[in-house]
């Protein structure tokens, strides 16, 4: 039984809702939700077209250059005239006014802004006014003594890297350029007596295996505690006391005897326990999980490997990059967001990286991954530029990583605080830099000891991380290519061409970014482009790609390893099937280098709008081909055919447990036609945390012009099984599979079959509504039908069996196959 303390009437006002947006200057006027951003309330009220659709965004840049205010009125009851406003992402150069003064000028989007207000009983107004963002921050790289380079590749609004914003509004190369404005957290006014903590840092001290957890709960009050009665509560424990005159601050701890602790999903179970802590009507309530989460950076043969340790166990990071889950923040909902992060746990992640080009979350996104165990290497918002190392910003980045550290430190989830994405790198980037490396060099060190600093002086037991990806404290190195310490961002294969087998050339001690491009599925292209625009050349597609040259590598990828596919609907099928070889490739190579290996975060698990990108997750949460593999090659007990130099093949099993595995497989050499001969079975235990090679198959037992097929089963349930081509698949001579499917309605998802004549490589079945397989991109086989479901998102199940359409490699550039 948990002790409760009961929810207090607050005196809280809430400041959410309609507010008036009018162009200052201007007439554009309409209502205004907040939480929101300008863009969205325009769109929502008919004033602009859907900046996602066809080219609209060139017609809507001018919004950000533009001044906004918004306003709303409110009412406070008689006897109370001190109060306290609480603004939260505020984005970005903004002045608040209460009737007709100004209260606040705010420019920082990652700060929270807390204000001492006087107000009057009755009516009162509050007013913000945007300043154009634009304009700020072109004035503020005007104002540096000398030029401070931001990635004119990347982002087509210039000079983003001045303004404490989420830089990915500037554009990005999956990204948008709208640079929104707005305001993305509910206010709040709150009585000025009612506020008695003014902040509140939780810690725990874990002793041997088992033993008893300290939880210290250290509170500062304000002034208005003195006299009032205080208690903590901690799952079934309670303490209490009273604030003496004077006393500004409260130490307690409470020690949880039979700790059920946290883990990162696969490893065991996300036990959370409620910690309130009240003074007098003053409630700050918090959830934690007892856990001890190590960052470990320790010196071995091959340079310094990089892992996280939780409760004593070294854990395998599965998982890939989060980006905001859209451009427009206003279209940001807490259900949109679970479903992204449903499907990450789905596909058996434990991690996810909150990159430094985006924002902090808010407090419900962390609530999220607490609970669905996804640990979160938390980078700063700081990303591919250079930027001001001037007393002022500095100033205000302190403040800022202090008030982040304050806010989230205490969530299970929260593995690492991380300086920046890519700074190290940027120093060679730009002209100035290389002209002048010394002066962008100190200015790169006093950011990063401003945040560093700002991280141990809040949460001294924090991990800290000083950049991604880094070799390592006080070292510069380049860690796009060497891979022997620290984090990697592997990227040679995207961004410098090299072949798929280009990720077996390194042995990354845990590769935070790789990835590759492939293209929305197609209901979401359908979403935003016409018939006449699908054509990868088309200027709509053109303008949902934003890497210069993405278009043409993937094209030029599917050269080196496909035939040509027909059709514009098998172009975007084949773009994903390239893009989920690739990725499992990397991953499967690295996940059977444990523990040399400890972790592979892809690039990228989700998109900000609908755009050809480098996520497994579709703009709206549907799934690529991607994300089903990686459902697969992230499983904690999986098995990979690993091709060796001699022309041989590895099988190795890896067993992310914290038990033995016995794990069974069977390979089978697999002719066109589909007839498969064994070559090849084995079955052994896999020690705990452990990557062993299962089954060796020599070069020759594969006879030239077939594949390997295999089928594995491990002792707790996980099985798999999949097939590998030893050459790049336009050199096989694949024949018309004969794909036949069957379905049934069983409750409410479609049970379906799925059989085939020949070989069937990468089947994909497609529906016509939104909703989920339960697996796809199949290897199929004659006699061995594929069994799957699909769960529609919304709507009878019916719907979905009608319009069910098949698509496989071989269909794919077979004219007469055309779907
Ligand atoms: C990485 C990221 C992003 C970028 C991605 C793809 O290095 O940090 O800046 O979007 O590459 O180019």
């Amino acid at each position: 039984m948990n002790a409760e303390i009961p929810p207090l009437k607050s005196r809280a006002i809430s400041l959410a809702g309609n507010w008036q947006l009018s162009e200052v200057g201007g007439s554009l006027a309409c209502l205004m939700a907040i939480p929101g951003d300008v863009i969205s309330a325009l769109f929502d009220a008919g004033l602009i077209a859907d900046p996602y659709h066809g080219r609209n965004e060139y017609d809507l840049r001018w919004i950000a250059g533009r001044e906004w205010v918004i306003a709303r009125k409110f009412v406070i009851p008689a006897g109370l005239t001190d109060w306290q406003l609480d603004l939260r992402s505020l984005d970005c150069v903004a002045e608040v006014s209460v009737n007709g003064n100004v209260v606040l000028r705010a420019a920082n989007a990652f700060r929270q802004h807390v204000v001492q207000l006087d107000l009057r009983a009755g009516e009162n107004v509050v007013e913000i006014l945007f300043r154009s963002n634009l304009a700020a921050a072109d004035a503020a790289q005007q104002s540096m003594p000398y030029p401070v380079p931001y990635p004119a590749n990347n982002c087509p609004i210039p000079n983003g890297n001045m303004l404490r914003k989420p830089q990915f509004d500037f554009g990005w190369d999956w990204n948008i350029a709208l640079a929104p404005l707005g305001l993305y957290e509910e206010p709040l006014l709150r009585p000025l007596t009612d506020i008695c903590i003014a902040q509140l840092r939780i810690t725990q001290h874990h002793g041997a295996e088992g033993a008893p957890i300290r939880v210290a709960v250290a509170a500062d009050l304000t002034d208005t505690a003195a006299g009032k009665p205080w208690s903590l509560v901690l799952g079934d424990q309670i303490l209490e006391g009273v604030v003496a005159p004077g006393q500004n601050r409260l130490d307690l701890a409470i020690e949880v005897a039979s700790p059920a602790l946290w883990w990162p999903n696969g490893s065991g179970e996300q036990h959370l326990v409620g910690l309130a802590l009240q003074v007098g009507d003053h409630v700050e309530r918090r959830r934690i999980g007892l856990r001890r989460l190590e960052m470990i950076f320790a010196p071995d043969e091959a340079g310094n490997g990089l892992k996280f340790r939780v409760n004593g166990h070294d854990v395998f990071a599965r998982g890939a990059n989060w980006i905001p889950a859209d451009a427009l923040a206003g279209r940001i909902t807490r259900d949109k967001v679970r479903v992204l992060l449903c499907s990450a746990v789905e596909a058996n992640m434990n991690m996810i990286r909150v990159w430094g080009g985006g924002r902090y979350e808010p407090d419900w996104f962390y609530d999220l991954c607490d609970e669905m165990g996804l640990m979160v290497w938390q980078d700063f918002m700081f990303s591919c530029a250079l930027y001001p190392a001037t007393e002022a910003f500095l100033g205000e980045v302190a403040a800022e990583a202090a008030e982040q550290v304050a806010r989230l430190s205490h969530h299970a989830c929260l593995a690492v605080w991380c300086g920046d994405n890519e700074l190290l790198g940027a120093l060679t980037w730009f002209e100035e830099s290389r002209n002048n490396r010394d002066r962008y060099l100190v200015g790169y060190d006093r950011l990063n000891r401003t945040l560093e600093q700002a991280t141990r002086t809040t949460d001294p037991d924090a991990n800290w991380w000083p950049s991604s990806p880094s070799p390592g404290p006080m070292s510069f190195g380049d860690t796009w290519h060497d891979d022997s310490s620290g984090d990697m961002h592997f990227w040679s294969v995207w961004h410098e061409g090299r072949n798929f087998d280009h990720y077996r050339d390194v042995k990354p001690r845990f590769c935070s970014e790789f990835g590759f491009q492939s293209y929305p599925s197609m209901p979401v292209i359908n979403g935003f482009a016409g018939g006449d625009d699908l054509n990868i050349a088309s200027q709509v597609m053109e303008s949902h790609q934003k890497n210069a040259g993405g278009n043409a590598r993937i094209a030029e990828t599917m050269f080196r390893y496909f035939r040509f596919p027909e059709g514009f609907g098998n172009f975007v099928y084949l773009s994903q099937v390239q893009q989920g070889l690739a990725i499992r490739t990397a991953v499967e190579y690295w996940r059977s280098l444990k523990p040399h290996c400890m972790g592979t975060l892809y690039w990228q698990l989700n998109d900000t709008w609908p755009v050809a990108s480098w996520s497994s997750l579709n703009y709206g949460g549907s799934w690529k081909a991607l994300h089903y593999m990686a459902r697969r090659f992230f499983s904690p007990v999986t098995v990979s055919a690993i091709s060796q130099a001699d022309g041989s093949f590895h099988f190795r099993a890896v067993n992310d447990l914290l038990k033995a595995q016995d794990v069974e497989i069977e390979v089978l050499a697999t002719s066109m036609d589909g007839n498969s001969v064994e070559i090849g079975r084995a079955a052994m235990t896999v020690s705990p945390d452990a990557a062993i090679t299962l089954l060796d198959v020599p070069a020759q037992a594969l006879p030239a012009g077939q594949v390997l097929t295999y089928r594995w089963q491990a002792a707790n349930g996980d099985k798999g099984s999949d097939h590998f081509s030893p050459v790049p698949y336009k050199a096989l001579d694949l024949q018309d599979p004969g794909l036949h499917l069957s379905c049934k309605v069983d409750g409410n998802d479609l049970a379906i079959s799925i059989t085939a004549r020949n070989l069937a490589l990468f089947v994909s079945a497609e529906a016509p509504v939104p909703g989920r397989f339960s697996d796809n991109f199949l290897t199929i086989l004659p006699g061995r039908p594929a069994e799957i479901r699909f769960t529609p998102e919304a709507g009878p199940v019916g719907d979905a069996a009608r319009g069910l359409t098949l698509r496989d490699l071989y269909s794919s550039s077979h004219s007469e196959k055309q779907k």
